[in-house]
């Protein structure tokens, strides 16, 4: 365990200065709706010495959330967050393979029972009593039940451990859902396809301060990120309200930076935050870029809010 002062000269080391970690808390204070004052005891809670144990488990999915995490732009955030955290087990990650995999996992689930996070990414097939994804010879929905049993709080990474994503589009054969329907429980739902880690952090960040996590919504997920539409929040609402309208990608409207409405931006029925928080290193976001909202962070958007390209 490192004291604030070794883990800002550990990340000078990895070539993260001060001025940039100060920067990512004040971000992260931000999402949190938190005053400017404090920004201190945020980045006091990033690098406390007492760092959350979490087990991370990968059921049906693509592993884009993992993949957020790791390459985002800031290259250094995943040594923050892995020294931030202390990552028992996860298995794109992770050393060890086969039964020492395995053997990792017990070994954390009882070392930490009952103090550690479970955060889950992808849905859990639940049709045949869950045969549809194994890890180990045993079904998401086995290991699911058995990790989250011993878990202090379960957060559900991305759209499909929140609500099934992709693999729970219809027909969904394998009758794929999400974390809190298929095993029963409550869960945090950091939604979005894939969410933006952001969001991610600061549900953590939250927990560290607070000691709590996050008010949450009819959806499970913390107000904080997914407490407005995008729409409320675009900074192309001026034009939708002049009914100025892109018609076709490449047109004079698009040239502009006209709405997307048209073209079929879902965001006036869709909550998250990134208009604000942006992605890539704060600097582009779907609509930024010219993209309509396709509502990744709604419930079952695959069904709901397709056609993606035909208005609402
Ligand atoms: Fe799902 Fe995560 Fe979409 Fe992928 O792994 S939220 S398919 S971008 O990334 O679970
Ligand atoms: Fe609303 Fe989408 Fe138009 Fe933005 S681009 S104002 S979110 S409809
Ligand atoms: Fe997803 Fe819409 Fe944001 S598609 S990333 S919720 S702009």
């Amino acid at each position: 365990m490192e004291s604030k002062e070794e883990l800002l000269a550990t990340l000078e080391v990895k070539g993260v200065n001060r001025r940039d970690f100060i920067k990512y808390a004040t971000l992260v204070t931000s999402v949190l709706g938190l005053a400017p004052s404090m920004i201190p005891r945020v980045a006091q809670a990033m690098t406390a010495k007492q760092r959350p144990t979490v087990i991370w488990l990968h059921f049906a999915e693509c592993t884009g959330c993992s993949e957020a995490l790791l390459r985002t732009t800031y290259p250094w955030i995943d040594d923050v967050v892995l020294d931030i955290l202390n990552v028992a087990y996860h298995e794109t990650i992770m050393a060890p393979a086969g039964h020492a995999a395995e053997k990792s996992l017990h070994d954390a689930m009882e070392q930490y029972k009952g103090n550690y996070i479970c955060v889950i990414e992808g849905g859990i097939p639940t049709a045949n009593d869950g045969v549809w994804g194994k890890v180990g010879g045993k079904t998401f929905l086995e290991i699911g039940k058995e990790v989250t049993k011993g878990a202090l709080a379960t957060v559900c990474i991305g759209n499909c451990a929140s609500f099934g994503g992709v693999q729970a589009a219809s027909p969904n054969p394998t009758q794929a859902k999400g974390a809190s329907e298929a095993l029963g429980i409550k869960t945090v739902n950091v939604a979005g396809c894939p969410p933006n880690v952001v969001n991610f952090m600061a549900t953590v960040v939250h927990f560290l301060l607070l000691g709590k996590l996050p008010a949450l919504d009819d959806n499970g997920r913390p107000l904080f990120a997914y407490g407005k539409t995008i729409h409320e929040q675009c900074p192309r609402r001026a034009h939708y309200e002049n009914q100025e309208f892109v018609k076709k990608f490449g047109d004079e409207g698009a040239k502009k930076g006209w709405c997307l409405y048209e073209m079929g931006c879902k965001g006036p029925d869709t909550y998250n935050n990134c208009p604000i928080i942006l992605f890539n290193d704060g600097t582009s976001w779907p609509v930024g870029a010219g993209h309509p909202c396709i509502g990744c962070s709604e419930p079952q958007f695959w069904d709901n809010k397709s056609p993606f390209y035909e208005s609402m």
